[in-house]
């Protein structure tokens, strides 16, 4: 195989996880718009997603929200989905969007609040069993404001606990993804605030707990790479939320804000052989399109994630090596800079094609009709939105 046939292979292979709440209308506490054409519910949140797998091929799976995703009949979703063509992801669930939790979910005082918070995640582990989802994602919002608000050692506890008990919860074939974030919407302390937190906790609870690496949850100047290298060093990188940033979780497209920092991200599992999909590691989106239009923001999205993965392909790895071995530093700076600064594009039009796909996701999906078609047909009815 020439080196170009191996970076198609391993393209051809590379899959990207969407989230359902992307479809729907999104915005910031001041205020969220609405867009014509947004779905109305989960299935239209599917059908949605289709398109960007339809045009890309590479985005085959959908993320659900529990509650944001309720039904009444998951086997339905999930006929749907396969009838669209992609299939039902991991399972989010919500521990941030009820009255009871103001003061924490799993980390709460109260054991009737956490016995709720640990209840959440049966009817979670429920849609998985009903959907064919084998992945249950979780993130805390628990912190406290205020020195002295609660005991951080016992809220550390507790979590454990509570943990435990969610992971009991898990079919044989079933895994836990447990994500962190440095702060937001606690400011002085956060529970999971921090990928080495999150480790210690799914050590604690097993072989099927692994780190979610959300790419908006770090301070700014966090070395991320570095992160993901000793995730993976341990086996226990579990999965990404890809979004970018430019102040904080702002959740927008992927590679948009910084896409050297996705490709030195990409590098890094490339490196470590993680790209496969046996290697366990889940390569999701999780973003909100505020201004720009939904659809097209998560084909870009995709597409940002495909080009900084060719480019992390295309590093000559023996040349790297060995002017790392060397000690050459301006040689190995340039092995990595030369694979960044290539235009992939071609490459990836050659690969869609090669996949029977136009080679111009964007401009498919523009020409398609569709957004249009949404926009006549999905009149009346309430518009999903990130909390409904
Ligand atoms: C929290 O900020 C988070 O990153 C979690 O993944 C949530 O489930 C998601 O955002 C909701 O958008
Ligand atoms: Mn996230």
């Amino acid at each position: 195989m020439t080196s170009q046939e191996a970076v198609l292979a391993a393209l051809s292979r590379q899959t990207i996880e969407l989230p359902s709440w992307a479809f729907g209308n999104s915005g910031t506490r001041f205020k969220v718009f609405g867009t014509p054409g947004t779905p109305r519910d989960p299935f239209e949140k599917v059908s949605d997603a289709a398109q960007v797998h339809r045009y890309t091929g590479i985005a085959p799976r959908v993320s659900l929200h529990v509650p944001w995703d309720r039904v009444d009949d998951y086997g339905k979703l999930a006929a749907h989905a396969a009838d669209v063509g992609v299939s039902i992801g991991m399972v989010n669930s919500n521990l941030f969007q009820d009255d009871d939790y103001k003061f924490g979910s799993l980390t709460h005082a109260d054991p009737a609040v956490r016995a709720k918070a640990v209840a959440h995640h049966a009817e979670c582990v429920d849609v998985m069993r009903a959907t064919g989802s084998k992945e249950l994602k979780l993130w805390l919002p628990d912190g406290t404001n205020y020195p002295g608000q609660d005991d951080l050692r016992d809220r550390q506890d507790r979590l454990a606990d509570s943990l435990q008990q969610v992971y009991a919860l898990l079919d044989e074939d079933m895994r836990m993804v447990l994500e962190y974030k440095f702060f937001e919407p606690a400011f002085y302390h956060t529970d999971i605030p921090d990928w080495g937190t999150s480790l210690l906790h799914c050590m604690a609870l097993g072989d099927r707990a692994n780190v979610v690496l959300d790419t908006g949850h770090h301070a700014p100047g966090t070395n991320i790479e570095f992160i993901v290298v000793q995730l993976l060093r341990a086996g226990r990188l579990g999965a990404f939320d890809f979004n970018s940033r430019f102040y904080a979780d702002d959740d927008l497209m992927a590679g948009a804000a910084d896409p050297f920092q996705l490709f030195r991200i990409m590098y890094e599992i490339v490196r470590s052989d993680a790209l496969r999909p046996e290697s366990g590691v889940n390569f999701m989106l999780d973003q909100c399109h505020n201004v720009e239009e939904k659809i097209p923001g998560q084909i870009r999205s995709v597409t940002n994630v495909q080009q900084a993965t060719a480019k992390a392909l295309l590093v000559d790895r023996d040349a790297l090596r060995e002017a790392q071995r060397a000690g050459n530093v301006l040689a190995a700076n340039d092995v990595l800079m030369d694979a960044y600064a290539t235009d992939v594009r071609p490459l990836l039009a050659q690969l869609r094609e090669s996949m029977g796909l136009a080679p111009d996701p964007m401009a498919a999906y523009l020409a398609s009709g569709y957004a249009e078609q949404t926009a006549a047909d999905r009149v009346g009815g309430h518009q999903a939105g990130w909390g409904a």
